[in-house]
């Protein structure tokens, strides 16, 4: 059919319309609807109630219209923003979050954000136009030109095209299953032009729609396997439970600390699982985390993958410090992948299913007679506990010129105790990981970070989306490189008058500003940027508050102002140039060379 796209008219018969041509229209046809509208009526009809996108060729109508539909459309200036956006909306709602991306640049963008909540499993759909299909599989040079879905495929946990109008509906039910059901994921959707303009019948176009029965189901663990379980983790003398940002998805809270309770096990919170159970809990073992991860003989995995972050349950170290031989513990693993057992090292007990079913079995074999931990271990993880907990209140009183990391963060960690409702987002190298563990959350799913990747950019993103469907203040605290991935959406922040504080941790560089370059010429240092750079500057551009701080009294009164106002703020705080590491606390994964250059 040449260059012209198939339409229905009202009696189900195709006719041919050629782009930009007006589809004929007949005496019997009541009321149209086209691809547009059931793309949107899709999503509604799933309770998809927001998009983060970024208008342009072929889908600024799509936004458009989503918008006159009552779908929240929020804006932003660029896809990647966009995509991060999306990703947590999924981790945090448990919908998949929807980022709508223009086609081959603009998609390309977005990709990033898709391939890290693959990464992190975060349920995501990247809706993207494209350009002609039939140009583009000869290679003819269409505007934008980029066969898209295969670029997508292999970064993606799903990929889908949809070329006609009446299949709208089963992409959209396709691309929800695949984004929530099993372990969730980024799930591409690529929309060619063409598709958009196709009309038929409302009525047919409505019935073609799917509303998705169940998306997610429960998966419950076989007996055999709750029972494998409980009788390892009973005869374990040194246990331990691992949370990571899996159980805070999962929103099974109150099981996961009955079960945590009623063992009277130690546990240790992955990064975005802080909160889970409140740091301040007494049975958290974060404050003696080198200590418990190698000295464990039986560990319980909730949510958590035996990657780099628990250096694949093989004890390498990081930050310089000696090799701590571990390995050889004993794992109980609770995951919805019946992959993901034995992924680095022999998984003894894989609980598969959901975490809520997983746990909820487990502890029902908890009863009132479940021996609690041998107190040798655990009083040997508070002396270790405590050791490091006065350590830090030691360095976090001192107050230095010029401020700190630390003098800063104490400063941090007090308004974040007075606001527990504030989500708060954090990326950097040191502001990353000093705030990690300096920083206490005390309830679930508030901390929002760089994931399983360490990404930089997710700030201004994160933020945005969590201002958006969380509906609370944000707080953000950035590195000055992390801000510049995605610094420029402080205009967004402020065009959707958002209550985000945004707190730039400046020390004039990459991990810090003090550096030279070594040959004496004119340019900067590769790590080093503009000294004392007005960041507070961009966000008065655009009509907040910003405002530059050197104390920790002015940080104070200003993040304090912020968060009474709720007006887009950035406090600049600028600190000690020459504080900060390689890295951060993973400086063993940089190789520097031994050679004098
Ligand atoms: C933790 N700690 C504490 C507390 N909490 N001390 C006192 N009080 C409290 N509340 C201690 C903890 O016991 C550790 O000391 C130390 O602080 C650091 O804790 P952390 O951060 O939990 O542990 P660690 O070893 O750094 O964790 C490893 C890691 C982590 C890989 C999981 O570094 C991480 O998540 N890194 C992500 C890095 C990243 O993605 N960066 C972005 C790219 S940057 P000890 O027990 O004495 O060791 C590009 O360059
Ligand atoms: P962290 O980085 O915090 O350790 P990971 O991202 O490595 O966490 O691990 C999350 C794990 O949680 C993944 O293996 C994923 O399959 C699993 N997961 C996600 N949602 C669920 C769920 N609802 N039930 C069970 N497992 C889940």
């Amino acid at each position: 059919m040449d260059n012209a796209t198939a339409v229905r008219n009202a009696t189900g018969s195709a006719t041919a319309v050629r782009p930009g041509e007006a589809p004929a229209v007949h005496a019997a046809e009541i009321e149209e609807t086209d691809g547009f509208h059931l793309v949107i009526d899709a999503l509604k009809l799933n309770g998809i109630d927001t998009i983060f996108a970024v208008p342009g060729i072929p889908i600024t109508d799509l936004a458009r219209k989503a918008q006159a539909a009552g779908i929240r459309v929020i804006s932003f200036r660029h896809e990647q923003s966009a995509g991060y956006a999306a990703s947590i909306a999924g981790f945090l709602t448990q919908k998949p979050g929807v980022c709508l991306t223009v086609s081959a640049p603009g998609f390309l963008n977005g990709l990033t954000a898709l391939a890290n909540a693959t990464t992190n499993c975060f349920p995501m759909i990247q809706i993207s136009g494209s350009s002609e299909r039939e140009v583009i599989d000869l290679q003819q040079g269409d505007y934008e030109e980029m066969d898209q879905l295969a670029i997508a495929k292999p970064l993606a946990k799903a990929a889908f095209r949809v070329l006609h109008a009446e299949d709208i509906g089963v992409g959209i039910a396709r691309a929800i299953r695949a984004a929530v059901s099993g372990r969730p994921g980024g799930v591409y959707l690529d929309l060619p032009a063409k598709l958009f303009p196709q009309v038929m019948d409302a009525a047919t176009g409505a019935s073609t729609l799917i509303k998705v029965v169940d998306p997610a189901p429960r998966q419950i663990p076989s007996r055999e396997a709750v029972d494998r379980a409980l009788a390892l983790l009973k005869g374990a003398k040194k246990p331990l439970i691992i949370l990571g940002k899996g159980a805070a998805y999962a929103q099974e809270d109150a099981a996961i600390r009955a079960l945590v309770e009623k063992t009277g096990i130690p546990y240790l919170p992955m990064s975005m699982a802080k909160g889970l159970l409140p740091d301040t809990h007494e049975q958290s073992a974060a404050a003696a985390r080198s200590f418990v991860l190698p000295e464990a003989d039986v560990v319980v995995l909730i949510g958590a993958r035996l990657n780099w972050l628990l250096s694949h349950g093989k004890g390498k170290t990081w930050g310089g410090k000696s090799p701590t031989a571990w390995g050889g513990q004993r794992y109980i693993q609770i995951d919805i992948s019946p992959q993901e057992a034995d992924s680095n090292v022999r998984i003894d007990a894989p609980v598969i299913g959901d975490i809520g079913s997983c746990v909820s079995a487990l502890l029902a074999g908890v009863g009132a007679s479940w021996p609690k931990p041998p107190a040798e271990w655990l009083g040997a993880i508070a002396e270790r506990r405590n050791r490091n907990v006065a350590k830090m209140a030691e360095t976090l009183a001192k107050n230095p010129t010029p401020m700190n990391f630390h003098s800063a963060l104490n400063v941090v960690r007090d308004i974040v105790k007075a606001n527990p409702d504030a989500y708060f987002v954090n990326e950097g190298a040191n502001a990353l990981d000093f705030t990690r563990s300096i920083v206490d959350m005390v309830k679930p799913r508030k901390r929002l970070d760089v994931g399983t990747w360490g990404v930089m950019g997710i700030g201004m993103g994160f933020s945005i989306a969590a201002a958006v469907v969380g509906g609370q203040q944000v707080i953000a605290v950035e590195g000055d490189s992390a801000f510049g991935f995605s610094g420029m959406e402080v205009e967004t922040i402020c065009r959707y008058n958002l209550p985000v504080c945004v707190v730039i941790l400046n020390n004039n560089g990459v991990y810090r500003g003090n550096e030279v370059n070594p040959t004496g010429g004119a340019d900067p240092h590769p790590l080093g940027f503009v000294k004392a750079a007005s960041y507070e500057k961009l966000m008065e551009a655009f009509g907040g508050v910003g405002v530059r701080v050197t104390t920790p009294a002015e940080l104070r009164a200003a993040m304090d102002e912020a968060l009474r106002s709720k007006r887009p703020t950035l406090v600049n705080a600028l600190i000690d140039e020459g504080a900060g590491t390689e890295s951060g606390r993973i400086s063993n994964l940089n190789p520097v060379s031994k050679k004098k250059s």
